[in-house]
């Protein structure tokens, strides 16, 4: 068999569960390796965030690689009308990833006349269809969804049965993993597999300071930016930032000096500040876990410039869910694909105009303010958009704007008129309490919504006369939880 990809049933680098879900998939996939070789065309669908546009990108790859033509089309969900859209645009083959496991039975059109893979790691229904060829879902192999595989790590691993080799997509299975926040307490499961297979060459991992911007913001302004952990004194403040950094390490004499980013400094100098940061924090009374957040593994794409977006894993994601919540998915795709000239760029300015979005986000905020409940502090606002409301509120509460020890929940109109859209956001301090918000917005069904997400960030949409109903049952939930 022309494949180089050895899953042993057991291999000692793994758990007996890891070992047995790949095996086990890797034979379903293998038994339909002709079947699929022999396809015309396909529509690959998928999620519009960064894990949905990476496995677009290696299903893109993948397809390409095994001579097949491929066409995509990305969603922010599949809903009714979704359904019809992809129906009318489709060819005879559609893949799903990083989607479509819960809309089975919805999707009863599509698989009417379409041969169909789905390969994704959202919580499944078991319904099944004769022309459902393929249903690559985490759960039904055993394996934790939610935190060991993204759709982008799943996508890899068709891609890696499908192929024999592909080793080289690991690293942007790593950015959809980082993009859904799967690495932040380091790797498990089939993430770290797929880590393993990409290490050294592909994408590498360091011990490095967890902000976000050491490839193409200057230190001062990364560190103006910090919100977890929150350096008060320091965040929110570029001058007062800037100071700090130059304690450390020196006034640079020129204004090139100023503009370094965190790459671009010496070891010597990053340890400086590093250990400035955490003397900062102790002196400000933090607890060890909480100056322990300082550090995180990071991953890097040993491929990509340096200083550059692309070059480091959780740049690279923002980057993608910029494109996405502006509905530009194409240039994300694009980007992903390697396109590093006019996609880059473009994508750039899509970041920079969601910074902006941001900022007057919670600007608003901090103007209108929260209302307090038990448990909850609720921010209601037609005027931020419901696609970034919840990054709005992450920010806020990442960086005490509001009340850091309950969680924050925002209602915003939803596109659908008589609904509106509920987004949440805790720290990670609150879920070592116990906090789970998934938990929480999924208690919607309890009023004929639906919601879901991470036990960190979730979301929900409700009927409107049912929201003050929703509200209670979150602030009572989250109460239970955090008890
Ligand atoms: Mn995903």
């Amino acid at each position: 068999m022309d494949d180089n990809f050895v899953v042993p049933e057991h291999n000692p680098a793994y758990s007996d569960g890891v070992c047995r879900s790949l095996f086990k998939m890797k034979a379903d996939v293998l038994k339909l390796k002709d079947d699929i070789k022999r396809f015309r065309e396909v529509t690959v669908v998928s999620h519009l965030d960064a894990d949905g546009i990476t496995s677009a990108g290696i299903m893109n790859k993948t397809f390409e690689r095994l001579g097949i033509p491929v066409k995509t089309h990305i969603v922010r969900q599949l809903d009714r009308q979704r359904i019809k859209e992809i129906l009318d645009m489709s060819t005879e083959n559609i893949v799903f990833t990083d989607l479509g496991s819960g809309q089975i039975g919805d999707m009863k059109e599509i698989l009417d006349c379409r041969t169909t893979l789905v390969i994704d790691h959202h919580v499944p229904c078991r319904d099944v269809h004769r022309n459902l060829l393929l249903h690559l879902n985490a759960h039904i192999y055993g394996v934790d969804g939610s935190r060991d595989v993204s759709g982008a790590g799943l996508a890899y691993f068709f891609s890696r049965f499908m192929t024999g080799n592909s080793q080289d997509l690991s690293s942007l299975a790593i950015v959809g993993a980082v993009g859904d926040m799967q690495t932040r307490d380091g790797l498990r499961g089939l993430n770290k597999v797929m880590f393993d297979e990409g290490a050294g060459e592909y994408v590498g991992c360091v011990k490095d300071l967890s902000y976000f911007g050491k490839q193409t913001r200057p230190v001062y302004k990364m560190l103006s930016f910090a919100s977890d952990p929150y350096l008060a004194g320091i965040t929110g403040s570029e001058e007062r930032a800037r100071r700090f950094v130059e304690s450390m390490i020196g006034s640079g004499d020129d204004e090139g000096d100023r503009m370094r980013c965190w790459v671009d400094l010496g070891i010597e100098e990053k340890q400086e500040i590093t250990t400035g940061l955490i003397s900062h924090l102790m002196s400000l009374g933090y607890n060890a876990r909480a100056v322990n957040r300082l550090i995180a593994d990071t991953y890097i794409l040993l491929g990509e410039a340096e200083r550059t977006e692309t070059r480091d894993a959780m740049e690279f994601s923002t980057l993608l869910n910029a494109c996405g919540r502006h509905n530009r998915w194409q240039t994300g795709l694009d980007v992903v694909l390697g396109d590093r000239d006019g996609a880059l760029c473009d994508a750039r300015c899509f970041l920079q105009e969601h910074r902006k979005l941001l900022a007057k986000g919670l600007q608003i905020l901090k103007d209108d303010g929260v209302c307090e409940m038990d448990n909850i502090q609720v921010f209601r606002t037609d005027e931020i958009k419901s696609t970034i409301v919840g990054v709005v509120i992450g920010m806020a509460i990442g960086a005490r704007i509001v009340d850091q020890r309950i969680p924050i929940i925002a209602v915003s109109r939803d596109d659908d008129p008589g609904y509106c859209k509920v987004s949440a956001r805790g720290t990670m301090g609150l879920v070592y309490k116990g906090l789970r918000l998934n938990k929480a917005m999924r208690l919607s069904g309890k009023v004929g919504g639906e919601g879901g997400g991470h036990d960190v960030a979730a979301g929900a949409k409700v009927r409107k006369e049912c929201l003050d109903e929703f509200l209670g049952i979150v602030d009572e939930e989250v109460g239970k939880q955090m008890k």
